[in-house]
């Protein structure tokens, strides 16, 4: 099987977009983000292959090679995306596994479209992949491939993460589908979650659904077994801290908090705007807290970058029509000539621009109502050796397991989130730093680097294996 790789990524997208020079000739830069640097220098070392869509419906593409990655571009039709990733993945699973915060939509096409395009990223995998391979597949796009892959591969081991958070049962049991998304997850050997809550949900849930004994992590199948654990994702800690020291960047905050008049406070969101991410909840929360007079008019202001996301799915573009009413109703009560208490900002910036705003920012506030972990209050904490800055995090994220000195808040308490941005904004500057000191440790040591060994270290080891032994032992015992 030459030329096929024995490290295989499969996920939605492609960890590339395509940029188009101003001749029109048009090239590939690597997509912003945590999971492709992490698993970059794994790829290279072992000659790593991508599956995933390139972004651009309606295109064949032939496998390519950017920066020692090969790169198998999946192609999805303009009505695929639509019902596959518009559809199943973002207006049924993505709500569905968020706590139903928006109603799911349960449509047969769309189903039969997420299947369909499940098996099209199987064979594209089992296709690229060397005998004996290890192959990760990502995410709730793509829930059925392991056992698809399985079937048509079952020399490989095959790993499983799931970057948001996996429902209690009684919600998932509404899916009329929910028997074959289990059994599609149940065809890889390790199964990975944020949380060890989504863990033992996904266990409960196999017990009720199909009977299936669990021990400890280990689920047992017929023939072989399942592991299930925790593997909470985080961010490159030593790029964000070296990036943020740069002088270039230094100047960059600076300036930031003077075109923004320089108030005594700056808080700070960054989300894709989405209705499980709380930028209502903090907005509101803030535009009271200037209605009740607890702020001066021109003490603090409120920066939020909403980055556009999935605009064409309807709950999206509700959305944002409520959360721009809602800043216009800010800045309309409250700005002064001079003074602008919210700014607003439905934009895309580079990853400099950003750690500059993480490093300007006095207050970040991270209020989503439900959250596989949320890097965003991760990259916070890593820009921040001056140790200055609260964060008020949301105790419905991943990352509330880990960061315990947040300012953490209920975010459907807009009290609770009034007092705690508050507390934050009076806070001494030894309070911060003592806050800030212990986060940073723990994000500096559970980096995203660590993330992916663990995972690989646990998808590699003998208990992953396929093993009849150990599954006949148990039943003797
Ligand atoms: C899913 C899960 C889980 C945002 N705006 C810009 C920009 N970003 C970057 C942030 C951060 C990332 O996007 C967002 O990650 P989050 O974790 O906050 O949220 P989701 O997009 O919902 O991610 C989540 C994650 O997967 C990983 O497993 O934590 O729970 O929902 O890195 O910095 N980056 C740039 N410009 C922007 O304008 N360059």
């Amino acid at each position: 099987m030459s030329g096929r790789s024995s490290f295989l990524i499969v996920a939605n997208r492609l960890p590339v977009d395509r940029t188009l020079a101003p001749d029109g000739t048009a090239s590939w830069r690597r997509s912003p983000g945590g999971l492709v640097t992490a698993i970059a220098p794994v790829m290279q070392r072992r000659h790593g292959a991508w599956a995933g869509w390139h972004g651009a419906p309606d295109e064949k593409l032939a496998p390519f090679e950017q920066d020692g990655m090969s790169l198998i571009p999946v192609p999805l039709s303009a009505s695929e995306v639509e019902l596959y990733y518009e559809g199943f993945s973002n207006a049924t699973l993505w709500p569905l596994y968020h706590d139903v915060v928006a109603t799911p939509v349960f449509d047969r096409k769309m189903w039969d479209t997420y299947r369909m395009v499940n098996q099209r990223f199987a064979e594209a995998a089992a296709e690229a992949a060397d005998e004996g391979a290890v192959v990760w597949v990502q995410d709730y796009q793509l829930q059925l491939v392991p056992a698809m892959l399985r079937r048509l591969r079952p020399d490989l081991r095959i790993g499983f993460f799931l970057h948001i958070p996996f429902p209690p049962t009684e919600l998932f049991w509404r899916l009329p589908w929910r028997k074959e998304l289990v059994e599609g997850l149940l065809g890889a050997d390790l199964v990975g979650f944020q949380l060890p809550g989504g863990a033992s949900n996904f266990r409960r849930l196999c017990r009720r659904l199909l009977g299936l004994p669990y021990k400890g992590n280990e689920i047992f199948l017929d023939d072989r077994i399942v592991t299930t654990q925790a593997f909470p994702i985080s961010v490159d800690f030593a790029q964000l801290d070296s990036l943020v020291r740069e002088p270039h960047i230094v100047a960059r905050a600076k300036e930031i908090r003077m075109e923004l008049g320089d108030p005594e406070h700056v808080l700070l969101g960054v989300d894709r705007l989405d209705y499980t991410k709380g930028i209502g909840q903090r907005l509101e929360a803030f535009g009271e807290l200037l209605n009740d007079g607890r702020l001066r008019p021109g003490e603090a202001v409120f920066v939020q970058i909403a980055t556009p996301s999935r605009e064409r799915v309807d709950e999206y573009r509700r959305l944002r029509d409520d959360i721009e009413l809602q800043v216009g109703r800010i800045n309309g009560e409250h700005a002064q000539l001079g003074y602008q208490p919210v700014w607003y900002f439905h934009q895309s910036y580079n990853h400099e621009e950003l750690a500059a705003l993480y490093l300007a920012a006095d207050v970040m506030v991270v209020t989503p109502l439900r959250d596989g972990m949320n890097l965003v209050a991760k990259e916070y904490v890593s820009c921040h050796h001056d140790l200055h800055g609260g964060l008020v995090l949301s105790e419905f994220t991943g990352a509330a397991d880990e960061l315990r000195q947040a300012y953490l808040v209920n975010p459907y308490d807009v009290e609770d989130v009034k007092r705690q941005m508050l507390t934050a904004m009076r806070a001494t500057p030894h309070e911060l730093a003592r806050r800030m000191r212990t986060m940073r440790r723990r994000v500096a040591t559970y980096d995203v680097d660590r993330w992916a060994s663990e995972f690989l270290t646990a998808l590699e080891s003998p208990a992953a294996e396929p093993s009849t032994r150990r599954s006949a032992s148990w039943r003797s015992g």
